[in-house]
C-alpha cells in the first residue's frame, strides 16, 4: 500500500470538523463560515505538498504540480467539499482527501510529471444552499450563464458573488476552463449504496452515471382560519401537495429500471398550524439510466400534478436543470481495470445512481470515476462511514492512473 493512511485519517477528521451542526452530521454550506474553515485548511495542506494554490470566480480550489511539459493540459483529481444538511463526513470529502493525497505521494516519491497535476476542490455539488447543485463543476465546464455570480441566488435571496465576497472570495475571477487546458478528471467518491460491501469488494470502476432532473413544484390555494372554516370550502395548498406527492413514487416503479423520484424538500407557508396553508413549494428530484425513461418520469410526473384540479387550487413547475445520463470514458475505465489488476486489487464494473462532478466534466474531457465501499450502504446522513483501509485502496488506484495519466 502506497497511502499514508494516518494522513487520510486526519484530513478526514480536521474536515468533518468544520460542521454547523456537531451533533449532527456534517453540515457545511457553500461560503459558509464552515466553508471557509474547511477552504483554508485544504489549501493549507496543498501548500504543504508543494501545489501552487488558487481559487477561480466561484471559489473552486485548485493546487497544482506543474509539469515539464510546456502549455500541457492537466489531469485534475478532487470532488466537492460542500454538504447536503446533516449528511456525512465522506460525501464529497473523501475524493478531496485521495486527491490531497496523491499529491503527498508524488511529492515524497519526488515525481514530476510530464503533464501538470492539479488537484481540485469543488463547491456546491450538492445544491444545499444554490438550487440546482454540480455548480461548482458547472461553472468551470462554462455550463452557467455568462453573469451566473449575480443571478444564482440562495433561498435568502442572497446571490452568489455576495455570499462569497463574505468569506473573502473575488467573483470577478475566471471560472470556465478552456477545455483544451484539462487532459482528464478523475474522482474518487464513496458508493453511497450497499453493492461493494455485499460484494465484498474495495473499488467500483464507474462506466455510467445516471440522468438526473429537478423539478420545484408551487401549489397555491387560499389561506383561512383552521376553525370557521368548513372542509367543503377549502383549497388547502398541503392537502392538494400531500395527494400529488403521494402519487409519484407508483410513476417511477412503473417505469422500473433503476428510476428514481424522490420528494426531498418541502416548503409549507404560512406554517402555523391553525391556519389553512395556501401555499406548498417542493422539489422533484427524477433519476434513470436512460434517457426515455427520465422523459417519461417528468411528462407523468407534469400530468399528476397538472391534473389536480380542485376548486380554487393552482400548480406551477420549472425545471431547475436537466443532466442526461453520461457514460465514462472508456480509455479510462480500461486504465483504471488496469490499475486494480496491477496492483492487484479487486473491483467491480457499476453505475452510479448519485449525481457527481464527474458527469459535469465528461462533457469536456476524459473522465474516471471510482467508487469505495459505504458501510451499509448509507449516504447523506451522519452515520455514513467509510473504512479508512478502504479510502487508501483507493488511493492507491488513484495515484496509479494519476501517474500514468501524468507521465
Ligand atoms: O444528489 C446526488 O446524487 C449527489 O449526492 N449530489
Ligand atoms: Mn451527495
Ligand atoms: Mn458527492
Amino acid at each position: 500500500m502506497k497511502a499514508n493512511t494516518k494522513r487520510i485519517e486526519k484530513h478526514i477528521r480536521k474536515l468533518s470538523e468544520f460542521t454547523a451542526t456537531p451533533n449532527k452530521g456534517i453540515t457545511r454550506l457553500t461560503y459558509s463560515q464552515e466553508d471557509l474553515l474547511a477552504r483554508n485548511y485544504i489549501k493549507e495542506q496543498m501548500e504543504a505538498y508543494g501545489l501552487t494554490v488558487r481559487e477561480d470566480g466561484l471559489g473552486n480550489i485548485f493546487g497544482k504540480l506543474p509539469g515539464t511539459k510546456k502549455d500541457a493540459p492537466s489531469v485534475l483529481v478532487g470532488s466537492h467539499f460542500d454538504s447536503v444538511p446533516n449528511g456525512g463526513a465522506y460525501d464529497g470529502a473523501a475524493g478531496v482527501v485521495a486527491g490531497l493525497e496523491v499529491a503527498a505521494l508524488f511529492q515524497e516519491n519526488n515525481l514530476t510529471p510530464t503533464y501538470p497535476l492539479e488537484i481540485i476542490a469543488m463547491v456546491e455539488e450538492e445544491g444545499t444552499r444554490f438550487e440546482g447543485g454540480l455548480m461548482g463543476s458547472r461553472g468551470i465546464a462554462g455550463a452557467l450563464g455568462e453573469f451566473a455570480q449575480n443571478q444564482i441566488k440562495d433561498r435568502q435571496g442572497i446571490i452568489v458573488a455576495e455570499a462569497m465576497k463574505n468569506i473573502g472570495l473575488d467573483p470577478t475571477k475566471d471560472t470556465c476552463r478552456d477545455p483544451k487546458s484539462i487532459k482528464a478528471f478523475l474522482e474518487m467518491h464513496i458508493e453511497q449504496g450497499p453493492i461493494l460491501e455485499e460484494a465484498k469488494t474495495p473499488i467500483g470502476v464507474v462506466e455510467a452515471i445516471v440522468g438526473l432532473t429537478q423539478l420545484e413544484v408551487t401549489i397555491k390555494g387560499k389561506a383561512g382560519h383552521a376553525g370557521t372554516t368548513p372542509m367543503d370550502r377549502r383549497s388547502d395548498a398541503l392537502v392538494a401537495a400531500a395527494t400529488i406527492i403521494a402519487k409519484l413514487p407508483a410513476i417511477a416503479m412503473e417505469i422500473g429500471e433503476g428510476t428514481v423520484i424522490t420528494v426531498g424538500r418541502h416548503e409549507v407557508f404560512p406554517n402555523g398550524a391553525n391556519v389553512i396553508p395556501d401555499k406548498v413549494l417542493f422539489s422533484v428530484d427524477i433519476r434513470s439510466g436512460k434517457e426515455e425513461h427520465i422523459q417519461q418520469a417528468i411528462q407523468k410526473t407534469k400530468d399528476v400534478i397538472k391534473s389536480y384540479q380542485e376548486q380554487g387550487i393552482q400548480t406551477s413547475i420549472e425545471q431547475s436543470f436537466y443532466i442526461p445520463p453520461k457514460e465514462l470514458s472508456p480509455e479510462i475505465r480500461t486504465l483504471l481495470r488496469e490499475s486494480c489488476n496491477q496492483l492487484d486489487i479487486p473491483y467491480l464494473t457499476m453505475n452510479s445512481g448519485a449525481g457527481h462532478d464527474a458527469m459535469i466534466f465528461s462533457g469536456i474531457t476524459d473522465v474516471g470515476l471510482i467508487f469505495v465501499p459505504s458501510k451499509d450502504g448509507l449516504s447523506h446522513c451522519p452515520e455514513e462511514w467509510t473504512d479508512v483501509m478502504d479510502l487508501a485502496v483507493g488511493v492507491d488506484v488513484l495515484y496509479d492512473a494519476a501517474k500514468k495519466l501524468t507521465e
